[in-house]
Parts: C-alpha cells; structure tokens; sequence
C-alpha cells in the first residue's frame, strides 16, 4: 500500500521528508516529464487524505464560506481546465552557489529539481468568485495538510500569491497530472499549480484557501523563500527584509554535452531547455563552446499562448576542435531579461533562484 511510483534512477535527497530529483539527462529525453520521473520536494512527511470525508475551505475576506468537497469541485465547476507548465523549486542549481560558498541546512539540489506537465482541475478564480471577493482583498493563502514542526509547533506548509496572479487564467487546482489522479507524493488529492512562480507557492495536499489583505503569515512565506543580497548570511540577516519570491526568472541549462564528458572532436550537437516567468516569450538562446569569448545566437519564435508557462528544448550544432572546452549558454526573454555571467551577483545565503550562465567543460580527442 501507498506504493510510491518512482523511477529507481530518481536522485533520492533525503528520505524523510522525501524529497528527490530527476537525472539531467532523463530530464533532456522528452518535453513533459513522466510523472515517475517528476521531483519530490516535501518538508514534512506525505499526508495519507481519504477522498471521502476531505473538504477544502474557502474563507477569509469572501462573501461566503465555502467547505468544498471532491464532488462539489467536481460538478459545482468546469473542471478539466487543462495547462502545461513547469515547476521549478527555488533551490533548483543550488549546488552551483554552494561551490562558491556553503550553505549549510538546503538541499543541494544540481539541476534536477525541476520538471513539465500537464495539469488538469478547477481554476482558482472560479472558487473564489464562488465565495465573493471582498474589495479589500489582497492576496490568497494556502495551506496543505501536511504538518511541518518547527521550534515546538505543528503547522501545515503554506505561502500565498497576489489577488492578480490568483484570478489569471493559469493558476489551477489540480486534481489530475499528466493525465492520472495526482499521485500522493504530489499533493493527492488537490493542489494549487501557480504556473511562472517558484514552486513553493503550488501547496500540495491544499486545506485551505484564504483571501486576506496581506501576504501569508506561514513559515515558507515569511521567512523561508526570501531572497537576500549577496552581502547576508545567517548571522547578519534581518527575517522582516528580504524579497518573498515569486516570478520564475529567465534560465537555461545544457542538456548535452554532459558535464565532464569526452567526446569526438567535430560537429556537436549542444542541446538543453530554457524558461522564464511573468508569461514571457523566450527570445534567444546564446550558447559559447570558447567559455564565452564568441557567441552563436539561436532565434527562438515566440510560443502560442498556452504554451509559455512551460520550459523549450532548444539545440543547435557547434564544430569543436580538440582540446579542452567550456560550453556555455544563457537564454534571453521577451523583457530583455537574460542571465548572469558570474553567481557572484547573485548568491544568497538561502541558495535561491540561482540563474547564472550554465557551463559545461568538456573534452574533445
Ligand atoms: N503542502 C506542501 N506543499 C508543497 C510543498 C510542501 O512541502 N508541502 N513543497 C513545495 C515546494 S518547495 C515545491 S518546489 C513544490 C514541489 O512539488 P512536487 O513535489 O510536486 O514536485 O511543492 C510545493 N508545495
Ligand atoms: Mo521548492
């Protein structure tokens, strides 16, 4: 019973909570990721949810409470609002900022902990239009059922979005991935889908739904998923600063060639996929095989609508001589965002949104 269906190649983090990853290139082999090659992330054990007696509550700044069950979301909405997109944790690159300095307490998650589905349930803007709005509203909280202790206390994991982001087309709560019932270790049997933000903010197991004024209270809102300037660490840090994250920034990673790999001097193909946030198009990807002194731009056209909360595969084909090279690649949005060249700029103690070039050294006989 409650059979996890992982692939055995999954790169297992920790246990307990289970939080694992996905292999770079099992990552590279399709555009969506089959959901026994999906990442994990947990901090507190799964919670077990009978269908039968779970309700989600509505409530907060609403003109009525709502208590909700599987059925009532079933038939009371249009259920099968479909989006593909791309969760991608906070911490995904980690280990790239932790070879520049420690950070002590994260997962050193490489680049794997991220993945693209197809997600299906209720749009969150029907739910809480169901409820009423109250004009002062702000912001949307949730809570999942899991039970997260810390410094003493019990509490569900949980975080919030924007009142804007809440009503867009996008933002779901999902009862089906990749076409199957939500598997228990990803939220079974509802989770919110906040396609373009951090992962954080798709709370898993979801309980309840809050509208409320301001930002949410919870541990992963106020305090953990901050970014901080390179200059803090844990010492100097003050909890009430800091940016509470949300928007997926531009990013890219190389797929092939692999890290430290040998190959055949000649005709490469250098692969990987690219994303960004806020719904942007992807413009360009420059990829380097010199370690960045001269660059080949790929042109990427610009998406239809549905498709821009999702990560692209991206490739093109470089002539390497012998010798030591470094490839390199960065990816540009439809704002002129594109990413860093040295994580110095952007380091931060907690390890977040790392965006810096990717580099892979490879070798070519
Ligand atoms: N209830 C709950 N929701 C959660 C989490 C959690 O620990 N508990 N982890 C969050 C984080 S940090 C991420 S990155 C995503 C991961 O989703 P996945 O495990 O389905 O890949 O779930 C988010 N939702
Ligand atoms: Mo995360």
């Amino acid at each position: 019973m409650n059979q996890l269906n992982k692939d055995h190649a999954m790169i297992v983090r920790t246990q307990q909570p289970l939080n694992m990853g996905t292999p770079l290139h099992l990552l590279a082999a399709q555009r969506l990721t089959p959901t026994p090659l999906f990442f994990v992330r947990n901090h507190a054990p799964i919670p077990i949810i009978d269908p039968n007696t779970y309700r989600l509550t509505v409530d907060g700044l609403v003109d009525t409470a709502l208590s909700l069950s599987l059925n009532d979301l079933r038939t009371r909405f249009e259920s099968h609002r479909r989006v593909e997109a791309t969760l991608q944790c906070a911490g995904n690159r980690r280990t790239e900022l932790i070879a520049r300095a420690p950070i002590p307490d994260e997962l050193p998650w490489d680049t794997d902990a991220i993945g693209t589905a197809t997600w299906e349930g209720v749009r969150l803007r029907d739910v809480l239009e169901a409820a009423g709005i109250k004009d002062s509203a702000g912001h949307i909280a949730f809570v999942g059922l899991d039970q997260v202790v810390k410094q003493d206390k019990a509490f569900g994991f949980g975080g919030s979005i924007p009142l804007d982001k809440a009503l867009s087309d996008e933002v779901l709560l999902v009862h089906t991935m990749n076409g199957e019932p939500l598997p228990m270790e990803h939220g079974y049997p509802l989770r919110v889908l906040v396609p373009g933000y951090i992962g954080a903010r798709s709370v898993k197991w979801l309980s309840r739904i809050t509208i409320q004024a301001e930002p949410s209270d919870n541990y992963y809102q106020a305090h953990a998923y901050k970014l901080f300037p390179p200059s803090v660490d844990e010492r100097s840090v003050d909890w009430s600063g800091g940016v509470m994250l949300d928007h997926l920034n531009v990013n890219a990673v190389i797929f092939t060639p692999m890290h430290d790999e040998t190959l055949r001097a000649g005709k490469t193909r250098i692969s990987g996929y690219a994303l960004t946030g806020h719904g942007r198009q992807l413009t360009q990807v420059c990829v380097s095989a010199d370690g960045g002194a001269r660059w080949h731009t790929i042109t990427l056209e610009p998406r239809p609508a549905q498709e821009v909360w999702s990560w692209l595969f991206w490739e093109t084909d470089l002539d390497l001589p012998t010798g030591s090279h470094e490839i390199v690649a960065y990816a540009v949005d439809s704002a002129g965002d594109q990413q860093p060249s040295e994580v110095d700029a952007i380091w931060n103690f907690k390890g977040y949104m790392n965006n810096v070039w990717h580099r892979v050294p490879v070798q070519c006989t």
